[in-house]
């Protein structure tokens, strides 16, 4: 059975039990899905997020979901985009590992990803899909208990380049077999 799905649409409408935010590491805010996701949750998200004290490139820290409609929202910097030699790969992975393993501590078994650092931060789209798609395919063959991953893209090249990293990961884990 599949359990990571590639979607198009707007993350804060996602009826999952967790979602995550590209946010930076001040976690108060800004544009982008991180904007959007405050401005859906209302105004109590951002009066908790400034108690968390901020939050390190590629760790998380969890929150409360307010007014959005899933139950927690995992909130993550991504790697800033610096050509690719300041560990941002490692960081980005880490982003998608780290969101994972905070929302199965938290109980939950349905998690919605954007396309983190792929806006402002300027992280190339496909080797990001193909890091974000090896990385929680990772996670899921060891955590059966994860029901569904989806990564919602907001835009269609976006959508395309999550699709085909989706569909070379598989393949190349037939070819495997
Ligand atoms: N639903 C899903 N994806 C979205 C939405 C949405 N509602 N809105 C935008 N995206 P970005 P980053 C897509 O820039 O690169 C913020 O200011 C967007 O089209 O939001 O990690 C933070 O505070 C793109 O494909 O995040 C940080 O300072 C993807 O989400 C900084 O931007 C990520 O773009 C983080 O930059």
């Amino acid at each position: 059975m599949q359990r990571l799905h590639i979607t198009l649409g707007d993350i804060t409408h996602c009826t999952t039990d967790a979602i995550v935010n590209a946010a930076n590491t001040s976690l108060l805010g800004g544009g982008g899905v991180d904007g959007a996701i405050h401005r859906a949750a209302g105004p109590a998200l951002l009066e908790e997020c400034r108690k968390l004290g901020g939050c390190p490139t590629g760790q998380v820290k969890a929150t409360q979901a307010y007014r959005l409609p899933c139950r927690f929202g995992i909130h993550t910097p991504g790697p800033i985009w610096h050509g690719g030699t300041a560990n941002e790969d490692t960081l980005l992975s880490d982003c998608y590992r780290n969101s994972l393993i905070a929302a199965a501590a938290l109980g939950c078994r349905t998690v919605a990803f954007p396309s983190i650092s792929t806006g402002v931060y300027r992280f190339p789209v496909h080797r990001a899909a193909n890091i974000a798609v090896s990385t929680i395919r990772s996670y899921l063959r060891t955590h059966p208990e994860m029901q569904q991953v989806t990564i919602v893209c907001f835009d269609q090249t976006t959508f395309s380049a999550y699709q085909t990293a989706l569909s070379e990961s598989e393949y190349n884990d037939a070819e495997k077999r």
